[in-house]
């Protein structure tokens, strides 16, 4: 009866959807938990490339069931739009099961994500403006829209009336925006009812009884341990729980059926939006970095800032998550370089910090400690087995695996579905 969950060790874009894809044919069914549309998982399948943000990566592999938890806030425009451009890439959607207790992104939560966002001016959070914080929130607060109210038009009227008599006032007094019709927003879920019948179930029932029937269920987070909204660097995080806890909470699989939490760790680190982040480089190494691997948004397009590999992060990862196996990504990118700086230790207020400091000023204040290592200067996206890898590049492997609490079991050495060196 196993269940796997598949998390991010650091601020997302570790290469989650490769990893997910890359167990595919082990997999009976990939539910993804937590997020929605914020997330952009880039899969490469030869030499084809996949940008999946709302559907999990699992949808590219046939014979997968791909689950929208009810952890996930779902945009029903997006949704379409991205099952209708698979299909006319030749993929299969059909399996696709959507939890009736999932949430609905509304128009107005996505008008309050980017109002919000101008009005905090330098204090902003940076989100995707997609309207993810304002459909937890509406979650929270017991004014959200669930896909199950779709299929009944006065709970549906009710719903969205509810929820808009507060924000119409907090738009038009606060932000001073015209108010929302509630008719609009209803007519416009309406559209999409018969659409998504078909799709919509007791996915945690599904669930269960799949795994009572011995099939194997991975459980893939959106964004990342850092982002995660209890574990991660609050306030600049994001609105739902990216880690492995979160894989129970959004999908309805109870932990104890849960054997196996695998992490993504970059050999770097990166991060799209505001907030601390220790060892982020401001110079050309980090814009060779970027550029080398290709570090964009998936969703905006936005640069990603990019750091040196953090130790400290890692094992927080390691522990909040209890990872079992880590899937170290993209060693490729540090072919050009001739050392390799590793943070593995903080400095605040000439304090050294060996775990992530829970005071988030201390975090904004730490200052790395590096311990470097020398690059290998060579190309290693053919090697398909450790042996094969330069001395060097076995070394950084091993010598990440000996500090971060669990075994490295895959090391990727390019973005391709077959550019991995499995370990163990
Ligand atoms: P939101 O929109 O409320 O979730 O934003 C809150 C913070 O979470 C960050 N966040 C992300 N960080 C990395 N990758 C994400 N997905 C896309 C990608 C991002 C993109 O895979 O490239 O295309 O820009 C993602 N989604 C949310 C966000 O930057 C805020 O810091
Ligand atoms: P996710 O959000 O964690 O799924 O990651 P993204 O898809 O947003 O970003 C990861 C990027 O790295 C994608 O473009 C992947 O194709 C790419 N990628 C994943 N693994 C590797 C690797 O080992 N080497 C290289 N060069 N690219 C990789
Ligand atoms: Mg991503």
């Amino acid at each position: 009866m196993p269940v796997i969950v598949l998390v991010g060790a650091q601020w997302g874009d570790e290469g989650k959807g490769k990893a997910t894809d890359l167990l595919g044919d082990r997999l009976d069914y990939v539910v993804k938990f937590n997020g929605g549309n914020n997330a952009g998982h880039t899969v490469v399948i030869k030499g084809e490339k996949y940008a999946l943000h709302l559907l999990p990566s699992g949808i590219l592999t046939p014979g997968v069931t791909p689950v929208i938890g009810n952890g996930v806030v779902v945009d029903l425009a997006v949704l379409f739009q991205e099952l209708d451009g698979l299909e006319a890439r030749g993929i299969d959607t059909s399996r696709l099961r959507i939890s009736a207790n999932a949430h609905v992104i509304a128009s107005y939560n996505r008008s309050l994500d980017k109002v919000s966002e101008r009005f905090l001016g330098a204090r902003r959070i940076g989100t995707t403006g997609r309207g993810i914080g304002p459909t937890y929130a509406d979650k929270m607060n017991r004014l959200g829209v669930r896909i199950q109210d779709l299929f009944d038009e006065s709970i549906l009227r009710q719903k969205v009336e509810a929820a808009l008599s507060f924000k119409n006032q907090v738009l038009s007094k606060i932000y001073n925006r015209n108010a929302i019709k509630a008719e609009e927003v209803i007519q416009e879920l309406l559209s999409y009812t018969e659409r998504l019948r078909p799709m919509v179930g007791d996915t945690a029932l599904e669930l269960s009884q799949a795994l009572d029937e011995g099939k194997v269920v991975l459980c893939e987070a959106g964004q990342a341990t850092l982002l995660d909204v209890d574990h991660g660097t609050y306030p600049f995080v994001t609105s739902s729980n990216a880690t492995s806890g979160g894989a129970c909470t959004g999908s309805g699989i109870p932990p104890t059926r849960v054997d196996r939490v695998v992490a993504v760790l970059k050999a770097f680190t990166s991060r799209v939006g505001e907030g601390p982040f220790p060892t982020e480089l401001h110079d050309e190494i980090g814009d060779y970095i970027r550029e080398v691997g290709h570090e964009y948004g998936t969703t905006t397009g936005r640069p990603r800032r990019i750091g040196w590999l953090d130790l400290v992060m890692g094992r927080y990862a390691q522990r909040i998550n209890g990872v079992t196996d880590f899937v170290l990504t993209k060693l490729d990118n540090y072919d050009g370089l001739d050392e390799i700086p590793v943070c593995v230790a903080y400095e605040v207020n000439g304090v050294r910090h060996d775990e992530m400091p829970v005071s988030q000023t201390d975090f904004h204040h730490a200052v790395p400690v590096y311990e470097t290592l020398p690059g290998w200067k060579k190309d290693i996206s053919g090697c398909r087995s450790f042996d094969e890898l330069p001395e060097n590049a076995q070394r950084f492997v091993e010598y990440v695996e000996a500090r971060i609490g669990a075994r490295i079991s895959v090391v990727g050495v390019g973005p391709g579905r077959e550019e991995v060196i499995e370990r163990h």
